[in-house]
C-alpha cells in the first residue's frame, strides 16, 4: 500500500478547499460562532506557541461543522498601537506600512495552520471603514453622557518628555532612558465604565466562563458595603469622612490616616509640622499608585491635628500616609490596628495605641503580635456594644450610625472610570471639536470616519500632546454648531477600543450604513465560544462586556453579554518555563515541524502537549510520537479498506466506546486526552484486526470522523480512500449506542463449599480475578471460617472453599 506523504496530501486538500469551501451558510443550518482572541500583527511573526489557541479553536470550530451547524469562524487584526508607532519614530516608516507588512506575513503564517477562517469577514482596526464605528460608538458614548472630560495623571518621563502607557514603565522607570516616571496632570478623556458597575457585576452570573476568571473580573469591580462615618476636627468647623467596611470596630480606631492628595492634607500641618508634612505630600506625588501598594515599608507624617472620635469623644491623631489611596472611597480612613493588618503595622512602626475591641472568646489577647482580621467575636473595650456578636454589629452598626447622625451606610466600588485618551499618533482620532462657544461638539457622523492625517515625525510633542498637535491645517477646523474657528481634539484612543467591539463586525464586515445591520446581529450573535489566553481575563473581556451592555442600551444589538462561553488556553513555554520570546532567543517556529512532519502531526502535537488550560513545555522531540500514530492509523485504513470484513460483536462494542470516550474528553475539553485516545484505540484495533483478520468500514470511517478535526488532510484523504465522495466534513458525526456498548452480562452460580448460595450476573469477559471479587461481595454474609480455595469455571460457576 502507499505511504502516508503528508506533504502530497496535504497540498492536495487545500487546493481542495480553496476550491470548494466546506463550511457554507445555506442559511438553513443552526449557526455557532466560535471566536479566537484577533491578534496584534507583531513584526515578529508566529511561533509555535501562538498556534495553541488557533488549533484549539479550529478544532472545536470543525467539530461544530461535524454536528451540522453553520460555523462562524473569523480572523482579524488589533493593529493599533505602541509597537507600530515606536517602530515609527526610530525608522521613519509609517505605521499604516509596517503594520500592512507584518498582516500579510502573519496571515501568510496563520494560512499554514489549516484553519477554516473566513476571510471575507476579516477586520482590522486601523482600517478606516472599520474605525468609522469605534468612533462611531465614541459619538453615541459623549452624547449620553458616558464620555467626559477630566485633568488625570497620566505617567511622565521628564526625560524623554513623553506620557507612558502602563507597559513603559517598567519596575517604576522609563522603558526607553531608565528615567524614573513622575506623574503629570493632563486633560484626559474617560468613560464613564462605572455607571455599569452593578450590572457587569451581576451579569457574571449568566455566563458560562471559568470560575477563575469571573472572579477576577468580580474582584476588579470590587464592590464593598460599609458606611461613612464623620470625625470632627478638633478646634476647627470641618469634618473629615471616612469610609469603613468595619464600623462595628469604631471603639477601636485609635487614630487617622488620610491620603497624601487629600484636600484637607497641607491645612491639617501647624507650624512645627509644615515643613515634614509638605515635603511628604510632594514626594508622595513622585510614587506612583502599584508602587504605593506594594511598598515593603509604610511611611507616613503626622499632622499636627486631632479628631474626635464622633462615638466616644476621643481624640485621635491625624496622619497622612501614602498606604491611603486618594482615589478610593473618601481619601480618608479611621485606623483600628488590632484588627487591620496595614494599620497593625504602621501602628507599630509609629508607636501609636492599639486597642482591641473584638476578642475570639471574649479574652483580651495579652501581647498582640499582629492584628485579629477575623471578623468574628465578641466586642470588648466598646462602651455600649460590649458582648454584642461582631458579625452582627457588623451588618447592623450603619445603620446605628445613621440613627446618631454621624454618618450613613454607603456601597463602594473598586472599578473606576476608564481613561480612554492617548497622547499618541497611532490610534483612532477622538471625533471631538473644540469650540470657544459651544463647547465640546462630537464630529458629525456623516463626515465619520475622522482619518489620521499623514505627520512628518511620530516623535512626542514633548508637552504631552499627541503629534497631532503639531499639524496646524488638522487641528484648527470649523465648529459644525455654529461655524466658529474651533480647535481639534488631538487625543487618540487607547488600543483597547477596536477590540471592544470588533467581534460584532465580522458578521457584516462590509457594511456601510450600520456597525453591524439588527438583521445579521439578530441571526449570527453573540459569540458562542471565545478562546483565548489568560492575560486579557480582566480589562479586554470587561470592557467588551460594558461595550455590548451599551450598544444593546442603545438598540443597535439585541443582547448584552457577547460571550457565552470562554475559554482561555495556557502558555506554550520553552524549556523550563520560560516565555518564547526573541530576546531570549528561544522560539520554536512551526516552519520546519509543518516541513518535516506536516501539519496535521503539528496540530496534533499543540493539543498533546499537556491540558490545554494550563502552561506547556515545549519540546520539539515529542512531535515524533504524534508522527508515528498517524502513520500506523494511515497503514491501518490502508491495509483494511478493500477487505471487506464483517464486524464482529466485539468490534462493534470497541467502535462505540471509541466514539464515547472520545466525545467525552471533547466535550470536556480535555484535548490532549483526546489525542491519546486515538493512540489507545489505534492500538486496540490493529491488535483486533491481526485477531479477526482485518476491520470493517464502519469502524475506519467513524474513526476517521472523530480524528477529521485534529488532523483535517489526513482526514480528508482517508474518507476519500473509504470511498467517500464528499467532503469528510459533512459527514455525520457518529453516534455512540450506549448498548452496543455494554459488555454482555453472564449469569454465574455462587457456591460455598459446593453448595450454590447465590446467582450474580457479571461482564462475559470478566477475569478470573474479577468474577470471584464479585462472588465473595455477594455472599460474604454467609461465609464462615477462613477461605482456603477459590475455584472459577469460566461463564459457570464461582466456588468458594471455606474451612
Ligand atoms: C476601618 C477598618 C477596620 C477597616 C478593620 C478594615 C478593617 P475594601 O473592602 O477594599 O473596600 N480603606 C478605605 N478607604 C481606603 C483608601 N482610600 N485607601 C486605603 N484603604 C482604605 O476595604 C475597605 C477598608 O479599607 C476600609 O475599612 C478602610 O479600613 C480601608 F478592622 O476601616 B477599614
Ligand atoms: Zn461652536
Amino acid at each position: 500500500a502507499t505511504q502516508y506523504n503528508h506533504s502530497a496530501i496535504e497540498k492536495k486538500w487545500r487546493e481542495n478547499w480553496e476550491e470548494k469551501p466546506i463550511n457554507v451558510n445555506d442559511g438553513r443550518k443552526e449557526k455557532y460562532y466560535c471566536l479566537d482572541m484577533f491578534p496584534y500583527p507583531s513584526g515578529s511573526g508566529l511561533h509555535v506557541g501562538h498556534w495553541r489557541g488557533y488549533v484549539i479553536s479550529d478544532v472545536w470550530s470543525r467539530y461544530q461543522l461535524l454536528k451540522g451547524k453553520y460555523v462562524i469562524h473569523p480572523m482579524g487584526w488589533d493593529a493599533f498601537g505602541l509597537p507600530a508607532e515606536n517602530y515609527a519614530i526610530k525608522m521613519g516608516v509609517h505605521p499604516a506600512k509596517s503594520t500592512e507588512a507584518n498582516i500579510r506575513n502573519i496571515k501568510r503564517q496563520i494560512k499554514q495552520i489549516a484553519a477554516i477562517y473566513d476571510w471575507d469577514m476579516e477586520v482590522n482596526t486601523t482600517d478606516p471603514d472599520f474605525y468609522k464605528w469605534t468612533q462611531w460608538i465614541f459619538v453615541q458614548m459623549f452624547k449620553k453622557g458616558l464620555a467626559y472630560e477630566k485633568e488625570f495623571p497620566i505617567n511622565w518621563c521628564p526625560s524623554c518628555k513623553t506620557g507612558l502607557a502602563n507597559e513603559e514603565v517598567v519596575n517604576g522607570c522609563c522603558e526607553r532612558c531608565g528615567t524614573t516616571v513622575t506623574k503629570k496632570n493632563l486633560r484626559q478623556w474617560m468613560l464613564k465604565i462605572t455607571a455599569y458597575a452593578e450590572r457587569l457585576l451581576n451579569d457574571l452570573d449568566k455566563l458560562d466562563w471559568p470560575e477563575k476568571v469571573k472572579k477576577m473580573q468580580t474582584d476588579w469591580i470590587g464592590k464593598s458595603y460599609g458606611a461613612e462615618v464623620d470625625f470632627p476636627i478638633d478646634g476647627r468647623e470641618e469634618k473629615i469622612t471616612v469610609y469603613t467596611t468595619r464600623p462595628d470596630t469604631l471603639y477601636g480606631a485609635t487614630f487617622m490616616v488620610l491620603a497624601p492628595e487629600h484636600a484637607l492634607a497641607k491645612s491639617l500641618a501647624t507650624d512645627e509640622t509644615r515643613e515634614a508634612v509638605e515635603k511628604y505630600i510632594f514626594d508622595s506625588s513622585m510614587r506612583s499608585n502599584v508602587d504605593r501598594m506594594q511598598a515593603k515599608e509604610k511611611t507616613g507624617v503626622f499632622t499636627g491635628s486631632y479628631a474626635i472620635n464622633p462615638l466616644n469623644g476621643a481624640k485621635t491623631p491625624i496622619w497622612l500616609s501614602d498606604y491611603v489611596l486618594a482615589d478610593y472611597g473618601t481619601g480618608a480612613i479611621m485606623c483600628v490596628p488590632a484588627h487591620d493588618d496595614r494599620d497593625f503595622e504602621f501602628a507599630r512602626k509609629f508607636g501609636l495605641p492599639i486597642v482591641q475591641v473584638i476578642a475570639k472568646d471574649g479574652k483580651e489577647i495579652e501581647n498582640m503580635t499582629e492584628a485579629y482580621t477575623e471578623a468574628n467575636g465578641i466586642m470588648i473595650n466598646s462602651g455600649d456594644w460590649n458582648g454584642l456578636e461582631s458579625a452582627v454589629l457588623k451588618k447592623e452598626a450603619p445603620y446605628m450610625i445613621e440613627e446618631k447622625g454621624f454618618g450613613h451606610k454607603t456601597v463602594n466600588y473598586k472599578l473606576r472610570d476608564w481613561v480612554f485618551s492617548r497622547q499618541r499618533y497611532w490610534g483612532e482620532p477622538i471625533p471631538i471639536i473644540h469650540c470657544p462657544k459651544c463647547g465640546c461638539v462630537p464630529v458629525p457622523e456623516d463626515q465619520l470616519p475622522l482619518k489620521l492625517p499623514e505627520v512628518d515625525s511620530y516623535q512626542p510633542t514633548g508637552t504631552g500632546e499627541s503629534p497631532l498637535a503639531a499639524i496646524d491645517e488638522w487641528v484648527n477646523t470649523t465648529c459644525p454648531v455654529c461655524g466658529a474657528p474651533a480647535k481639534r481634539e488631538t487625543n487618540t484612543m487607547p488600543q483597547w477600543a477596536g477590540s471592544s467591539w470588533y467581534f460584532l463586525r465580522y458578521v457584516d464586515s462590509h457594511n456601510k450604513e450600520d456597525l453591524v445591520s439588527r438583521e445579521k446581529a439578530d441571526k449570527y450573535l453573540p459569540v458562542d465560544m471565545y478562546i483565548g489566553g489568560v492575560e486579557h481575563a480582566v480589562l479586554h473581556l470587561l470592557y467588551s462586556r460594558f461595550y455590548t451592555k451599551f450598544l444593546c442600551d442603545i438598540g443597535a444589538i439585541d443582547f448584552d453579554e457577547p460571550f457565552k462561553k470562554l475559554f482561555n488556553q495556557g502558555m506554550i513555554t520553552g524549556k523550563n518555563g520560560i516565555k518564547m520570546s526573541k530576546s531570549k532567543g528561544n522560539v520554536v517556529s512551526p516552519d520546519d515541524l509543518v516541513r518535516d512532519y506536516g501539519c496535521d502531526s503539528l496540530r496534533l502535537y499543540e493539543l498533546f502537549v499537556g491540558p490545554p488550560e494550563l502552561d506547556a513545555e515545549w519540546d520539539d522531540r515529542g512531535i515524533e510520537g504524534v508522527s508515528r500514530f498517524l502513520n500506523r492509523f494511515w497503514n491501518l485504513v490502508m491495509d483494511n479498506k478493500d477487505k471487506d470484513v464483517k464486524a464482529s460483536k466485539e468490534m462493534i462494542k470497541l467502535r462505540h466506546k471509541l466514539v464515547y470516550d472520545i466525545e467525552y474528553r471533547f466535550n470536556q475539553f480535555s484535548l490532549n486526552t483526546v489525542i491519546s485516545g486515538f493512540m489507545e484505540y489505534n492500538n486496540k484495533l490493529i491488535e483486533l484486526a491481526r485477531k479477526e483478520g482485518g476491520i470493517d468500514k464502519e469502524t475506519l470511517k467513524t474513526f476517521v470522523i472523530l480524528l477529521a478535526p485534529f488532523a483535517p488532510h489526513i482526514g480528508e484523504e482517508l474518507w476519500q480512500q473509504l470511498g467517500g465522495t464528499d467532503s469528510v466534513f459533512h459527514a455525520q458525526w457518529p453516534e455512540c449506542d450506549e448498548e452496543a456498548m455494554k459488555d454482555d452480562e453472564i449469569e454465574v452460580a455462587v457456591q460455598i463449599n459446593g453448595k450454590t448460595r447465590a446467582v450474580i450476573s457479571i461482564s462475559a469477559d470478566s477475569s478470573k480475578e474479577d468474577a470471584i471479587a464479585a462472588g465473595r461481595e455477594a455472599v460474604k454474609e454467609k461465609m464462615t471460617g477462613n477461605v482456603v480455595k477459590e475455584i472459577y469455571v469460566p461463564g459457570k460457576i464461582i466456588n468458594i472453599v471455606c474451612k
